[in-house]
């Protein structure tokens, strides 16, 4: 493997930069195939750096057409220039303007980095390291400036022209078709920030006035013609806006708000200074387009987006491995969010789901990293679960221990106090130390120690002194690079349930909340006045990432799904009793049949009290855990095939025995009313088709006609998608039907298709890999977008357990020529594709070799991306 442009950067290393650039001013001729970009850079040294080093510029495919310093050319020999690099060898040591013409061609930028086209439209993407592919420049998070923008375009090829910050001026070009708009950002950024949009594009809108009486004018740019489905994520980002000025006490900054929805982008979304940029999936919904899980996400991006105003640009980060500072509290705030629009308690299971079956599968396996990572050879790898998911449980972990007041005077501090700088997480929680006092140095090992820690509890009943102890003890697994742990400082919220519920105990170990710190390796906590023999809840809300082991027996679990007050021990409950026999199964262990006798009946009889009740809730509880969660628990020598089969048998096992009552739900639950994508509308779908998929488990012919009934008649997206998903679980003539009227019904609509290539890809069977080539054929397929190649590629590696991790190793040859297909033209969508072989390690050996060799035949490819190289050497190197 070539891998010697990867130079490891590490946070130990990290220098102020040497200069300072504190205005840009930027002239963009936008042309298909010859942009030019005259930038011209006021720049001073640094009092922090090097006095007298040398100025060196960043690039990435660059070609320069002219350099100036102060108005004059640079002689030969000043200075030297690579497509990747710009170093002058003795800049002035005052204050001086450099003037840097480059030349780029968007069309050819295949990588959806810098700027590049989308459909027709120019487009930007600069995070992390995408604007040194426009201009030299200092591309690093730590150089702030204030930007101004003159976008020039043809006026018919992009009549709208978008910058960050406040549009100033605008005009037409004499004796030509082009036109101009100039945009001045007032507010100190990072190029990474940078953003500028030309295209023909309509759009919605309409104004917004903040607590403090100013005036924006919002606005969502799409494709013309789907305007009307803008509507939802406008009403997301005014929700989001004014609820940032309740919950966090902030308020938006410019007197424009703008969203531009494009179809090729390489993630979700991106932050931009008042001018988000988004992957059209995150923003356009109909009821006949999209499912409700698309409108809450389309919510939850959104507002993340939004918050980023604040927890991201205001406050920046010093340098990229401070990544979590404003991603990891930006999705804390993005989760807070959705629960305070929708339930809390259904909210927060969806969230531990995800962070289970993503951080933790990671933390698991080859591509282990702490929160903050130490080192980096390229920094996209880094946008991950771990630093994402886990970064926001530190911030709710933080939350829990200081409790709400104080969290919210820390954050008001650390806002105050680092506004317009580039901060670090030691900054961030200075401020929560300034404001309770208390020394967080201990806390902050959860940014710096991969691994998810298991906890162990158990407890003792004295019956006569009507005490009750719990010994809890604490154990991180070594990770790469990180044999051995220190102990953590784990939030426990705690109680413990009799059959009346809750019970009021007293223990001065627990806050009144019930919150234990478990600070050592083990700890006990003692409850008196306890009357008899209770079950301990514990983790409520699931208070730290950790994975708990208890020595509760399954009818004790059950105990605590019929009567704890914790909405998410009640599902945690059931989910564990499930996951136990599932392994159990799994293993070759016998049958437990009492044990599924018992967890049917609990869950038949749940149905029955709480299905009306909270339907979403219920919906949670009757579904099993996922096939990649089971092998993820059982953790090694694991076979798919067998993990599939006894999930299969199990879920058919509950579904007959509560047949009867899941009939009867299907049917009360068919609605007539027209959509509505609120939570409680969203919480009855999915129960219902909950009850689908069970039905169709029990009795395949009953479940094929429902399905088939329920796509005939469906008014909306979210019915549709989950009949035809559980219909094409039932081989035969009647999902191939499904899913050819499916397809040609939607052959228009690109986000749908979407949908109907990665239910095709998730078949769990081992022939799916046959049906996702035929797939790879059809006229709609294209590798160069990043969205169909995930909907079907990505779904295949990442979604199916059974035809990924194919006994003979063909899934994991596919998806290895395809990583080395896509790489040359976007290595980082290739790089994204090849984590799917992060859990390879965990698997029985046979699927190991395949895997193994598979890897080192990537790894043996010359010239591959620096993010393929990074992540086949991580996944090949670790010993975990
Ligand atoms: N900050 C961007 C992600 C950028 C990814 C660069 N490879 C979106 C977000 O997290 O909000
Ligand atoms: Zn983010």
């Amino acid at each position: 493997m070539r891998t010697d442009t990867a130079q490891t950067i590490r946070l130990a290393d990290y220098q102020p930069s040497d200069y300072l650039i504190d205005r840009v001013d930027l002239d963009i001729r936008l042309d298909a195939t010859e942009t030019r970009i005259r930038a011209s850079l006021s720049l001073r040294p640094n009092p922090l750096g090097v006095a007298g080093a040398p100025l060196i510029l960043d690039g990435d495919e660059l070609d320069l057409k002219a350099l100036a310093l102060d108005g004059h050319a640079l002689p030969a020999g000043s200075f030297t220039v690579t497509p990747q690099k710009l170093v002058i060898a003795s800049p002035p040591d005052r204050p001086f303007t450099l003037l840097v013409v480059t030349e780029i061609d968007p069309s050819a930028n295949t990588k959806l980095m810098g700027l590049y086209r989308s459909g027709g439209t120019y487009c930007t993407q600069c995070e992390a390291e995408g604007f040194r592919r426009i201009t030299y420049f200092l591309d690093r998070p730590d150089v702030l400036s204030i930007y101004t923008t003159r976008l020039e375009a043809d006026r018919g090829e992009a009549p709208v022209l978008l910058g960050n910050g406040n549009p100033i001026e605008a005009g037409l070009v004499p004796n030509s078709n082009r036109h101009y708009a100039v945009w001045h950002d007032p507010h100190p950024k990072p190029s990474y920030l940078f953003a500028a949009v030309g295209g023909n594009l309509g759009h919605i809108g309409r104004p917004f006035t903040t607590t403090s009486g100013r005036e924006v004018d919002l606005a969502i740019y799409v494709e013309p013609g789907k305007e009307d489905r803008a509507w939802y994520a406008l009403d997301a980002l005014e929700r989001s806006m004014r609820w940032d000025e309740e919950v966090f006490g902030r308020e938006y900054d410019l007197d424009v708000f703008n969203i531009v929805a494009v179809s090729d982008f390489n993630m979700g979304a991106m932050e931009n200074k008042g001018l988000n940029i988004f992957n059209d999936k995150y923003v356009l919904a109909s009821p006949e387009t999209a499912t409700d899980s698309d409108y809450a996400n389309i919510e939850a991006i959104i507002a993340h987006e939004y918050f980023h105003n604040w927890s991201g640009n205001r406050v920046t980060c010093r340098d990229w491995f401070q990544l979590c500072l404003k991603e990891g509290l930006t999705v804390f705030r993005d989760q807070e969010f959705s629960s305070d629009q929708r339930s809390r308690a259904v909210h927060r299971i969806a969230e531990v789901k995800t962070l289970r079956a993503r951080q933790f599968a990671e933390d698991a396996g080859s591509l282990a990293h702490p929160v903050r990572p130490g080192e980096y050879r390229e920094i996209n790898n880094f946008y991950t679960a771990t630093v994402y998911e886990k970064g926001a449980e530190i911030v709710r972990m933080l939350k829990t221990l200081v409790g709400e007041a104080d969290f919210r005077r820390g954050m008001d501090l650390y806002f105050e106090r680092f506004d317009g700088t580039a901060a670090t997480v030691e900054d961030f929680l200075s401020a929560f130390e300034e404001v309770t006092g208390r020394d967080l140095t201990h806390f902050a090992c959860w940014y710096s120690q991969a691994g998810t820690p298991r906890v162990t509890a158990s407890g003792t009943y004295d019956a006569e002194r009507r005490t009750y102890r719990l010994d809890l003890s604490q154990e991180t697994p070594p990770t790469p690079g990180q044999p051995v742990k220190e102990p953590l400082i784990i939030p426990v919220l705690l109680g413990l349930v009799g059959p009346e519920g809750t019970l009021h105990t007293r223990s001065n170990q627990v806050r009144d909340d019930g919150l234990f710190v478990l600070e050592n390796a083990a700890a006990s906590v003692v409850f008196e006045d306890v009357a008899a023999a209770p079950v301990p809840s514990l983790f409520r809300g699931f208070s730290a990432p950790v994975k708990p082991t208890l020595d509760l027996a399954n009818d004790e679990l059950l105990v605590l799904l019929r009567h704890d007050t914790d909405p998410f021990n009640r599902w945690q409950a059931g989910q564990t009793v499930a996951m136990r026999l599932l392994a159990a199964m799994g293993a070759g262990d016998s049958a437990p049949e009492d044990d599924i006798v018992e967890l049917s009946e609990s869950l038949r009889v749940f149905l029955q009290s709480e299905a009306e009740r909270d339907p979403a809730f219920a919906a949670l509880v009757i579904s099993l855990p996922g096939e990649s969660d089971i092998a993820q628990e059982i953790a090694r020598d694991v076979d798919p095939d067998r993990v599939h089969r006894t999930r299969l048998l199990l879920r058919e096992r509950i579904a007959t025995h509560g047949l009867t009552e899941l009939v009867r739900l299907y049917e009360s639950l068919a609605s007539t009313a027209s959509y509505s994508p609120d939570a409680v509308s969203k919480g009855k779908r999915s129960l219902r088709n909950a009850a689908l998929e069970l039905i169709a488990a029990a009795n395949p012919v009953e479940g094929e006609r429902l399905c088939e009934a329920q796509l005939a008649n469906a008014t909306n997206m979210t019915d549709r998608v989950a009949a035809l998903a559980v219909i094409t679980m039932i081989p035969g003539e009647a999902r191939e039907a499904a899913l050819t009227a499916f397809g040609e019904q939607f052959a228009d609509e690109p986000l749908v298709l979407d949908k109907w290539f990665g239910l095709q890809a998730m078949i769990p069977e081992v022939d799916t890999l046959e049906r996702v080539r035929a797939l790879m054929r059809h006229p709609a397929f294209s590798l160069a977008n990043p969205n169909r190649t995930r909907a079907l590629v990505g779904a295949f590696a990442m979604g199916n357990q059974v035809g990924f991790h194919r006994a003979d190793g063909a899934g994991y040859d596919f998806l290895a020529d395809l990583v080395l297909q896509v790489d040359p033209h976007n290595p980082q969508l290739a790089s994204r594709l090849l984590t799917s072989f992060g859990t390879w390690r965990i698997m029985e050996a046979g699927r190991r070799a395949h895997a193994e060799a598979a890897l080192r035949r990537i790894a043996d490819q010359p010239n591959l991306s620096r993010d393929v190289g990074d992540i086949v050497q991580r996944s090949l190197d670790s010993t975990g």
